[in-house]
């Protein structure tokens, strides 16, 4: 065994998006891809001599070959020790879990998380921090500027090592413990919530499906829901990760989860149903016949926090993304308590969950989480509402209902142009930044514009800053309409429109969505010309 100084060049378009670098199997399959971005990041952390790294992905084409050359490349680089994930897996959770209970330097997650997987899905990396949440801006940007100077990268010659056996091995001077990829999250779980509760719930007949879609939830839902909680074998299906995840599109909202919704819609539909993504930091809450949006089910769980032994303390703050309902925000003045509102990515609220000022995160993009890791996490929330209807003995229609009752109900949908030219949708993005500044004080389809800017946000922690995070334009009454383009896509351009309408009066808490909408989605379609400008004429994805 020997460790080899390879030759290489720059990669150009090495720049993590949103969250981590998301690209085509095909293009990391090239030569050099994988090399040069995670050398380009240990040279960016330095000090890697002794120190602990932990690694893990969500199981999809490539991720066990990508584990095997980022081993042989940390033991060329001096890496102490690596903990990985047995057969590779950890979900972004569980690696969020790892690196801070094991006092980790930090961890490289690999998941293209809700994108498709198999030889021509996608494929993904991100580096998570010693808090065990994603990298911020200021680490990634380092990590591109590297990838744009590269010449050469480390690696061993050994052979691959079994990562199939819990246990510890050698590669070079580098220990690599094969864990348990469950056993510390699922520790972390029994802190947080009832399980007794949740166990007398399931004992008492109640049903439950959990649709872990082929994805990485599969092993820890079987663990925890139906393994420590007792439902009936069964109730999670979809269960065993496959690298493909069985052609299934593993992002679960309503369109991509339609096995779900359709069980839940069904005569003998259980009276409970949840679904996660590829790399399992995100949810759907859908109860019989009703599905709940992400930004309702952040205001719901944060409303009644103090059921789950691991708040029962209360909460200090909410933070959501900017496009995230404004749900939320009242629940968070009801309680006294701040609410923060970042740009998307879950990297923002890293710092505000660090400070103690926010207890609870969410975004509209299904994903829910605490201050117990560092990402979201998709099991958890699941968890979260078991515990409230446990306490409760409610269904999920009946405590959204009562939650609107008290707080009245946000309207909110999202509508996705997605795969439109890239070109196209910038253009389309900087018109709406010129017409901005006029758009204060018009009228339009019973509407007035109360303002209308380009979402700009400065970290109230460590004062970093970040531009051109989304165009709102926001009514008198409060009303929204966001623009965004994506930050995960890896074909074309993703154009995201986000559509908010709050309504007080519970008489009128039952309008279906996009009727309640309607104006302002006509309103949405008329000021960016979305028609003309992607030549779409409707969205490909509404959630
Ligand atoms: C990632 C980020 C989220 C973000 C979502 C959608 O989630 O972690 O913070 O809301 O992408 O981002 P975009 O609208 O830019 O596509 P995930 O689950 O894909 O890692």
């Amino acid at each position: 065994m020997a460790i080899q100084t390879v030759s290489s060049t720059p990669i150009p378009g090495q720049r993590p998006g949103t969250s981590g670098l998301r690209k085509k199997v095909s293009v990391f399959r090239q030569p050099h891809y994988l090399e040069n971005f995670v050398q380009s990041l240990f040279d960016t952390l330095g000090g890697l001599a002794g120190k602990t790294l932990v690694l893990g992905g969500d199981g999809r084409f490539h991720n066990r070959s990508a584990i095997q050359t980022i081993l042989k490349m940390a033991a060329a680089n001096g890496v102490g020790r690596v903990l990985v994930g047995q057969g590779g897996i950890l979900s972004t959770p569980a690696a969020s879990c790892v690196i801070r209970k094991r006092e980790a330097l930090g961890g490289i997650v690999l998941s293209a998380s809700h994108n498709p997987g198999g030889p021509d899905g996608d494929f993904g990396i991100k580096y998570n921090i010693s808090n065990g949440g994603p990298a911020p801006e200021s680490v990634t940007e380092a990590v591109y500027a590297r990838s744009e100077t590269i010449n050469s990268y480390r690696i061993s010659d050994a052979p691959d090592i079994d990562i199939d056996t819990v246990g510890t091995l050698l590669l070079e001077q580098m220990q690599v413990e094969v864990i348990d990829p469950v056993a510390d999250y699922a520790e972390l779980m029994q802190r947080l919530f009832d399980f007794d509760a949740i166990r007398k719930l399931f004992a008492g007949g109640f049903t439950m499906c959990f649709d872990a879609m082929h994805a990485v939830s599969g092993p820890y839902a079987k663990a925890i829901i139906e393994g420590m909680l007792g439902a009936p074998q069964g109730t999670v299906i979809n269960a065993v990760p496959l690298e493909d995840f069985g052609g299934l599109h593993p992002d679960p909202n309503p369109v991509n989860a339609a096995q779900l919704i359709e069980l839940m819609a069904g005569v003998d539909a259980p009276d409970f149903g949840a679904a996660s993504d590829g790399d399992a930091d995100r949810n759907m809450i859908v109860g019989r016949k009703f599905d709940v949006t992400p930004s309702d089910s952040l205001a719901v769980l944060a409303a009644n926090a103090t059921v789950a032994p691991g708040y029962r303390d209360g909460i200090k703050g909410i933070a959501r993304s900017m496009p995230t309902s404004r749900a939320a925000d009242r629940v968070a003045e009801a309680l006294g308590v701040p609410c923060y509102e970042t740009p998307t990515g879950w990297k923002y609220f890293g710092t505000l969950l660090d400070a103690g000022k926010a207890t609870l995160c969410g975004e509209e993009s299904y994903g829910t989480g605490s201050n117990h890791v560092r990402e979201k996490d998709g099991l958890w929330a699941v968890l979260f509402w078991l515990n409230l209807i446990a306490v409760t003995g409610k269904s999920v229609q009946q405590i959204v209902a009562s939650h609107w009752a008290r707080f009245g109900r946000n309207y909110y949908s999202r509508h996705d142009y997605e795969g439109i030219d890239a070109g196209a949708a910038n253009i389309l993005m900087d018109d709406l930044r010129v017409k901005l500044a006029n758009l204060a004080g018009q009228d339009m389809n019973h509407y007035t514009v109360a303002f209308a800017d380009d979402f700009s946000y400065t970290d109230p922690v460590d004062g970093s800053q970040a531009h051109k995070q989304g165009v709102r334009i926001v009514m008198t009454d409060g009303s929204r309409i966001v623009y965004r383009l994506s930050g995960t896509g890896t074909e074309g351009a993703t154009l995201r429109v986000y559509l908010e309408r709050y309504e007080a009066d519970p008489s009128m808490h039952n309008i279906p969505t996009q009727q309640a909408l309607a104006a302002l989605i006509a309103i949405a379609d008329s000021v960016a010309n979305i028609a003309a400008n992607t030549g779409r004429s409707n969205p490909s994805v509404i959630t």
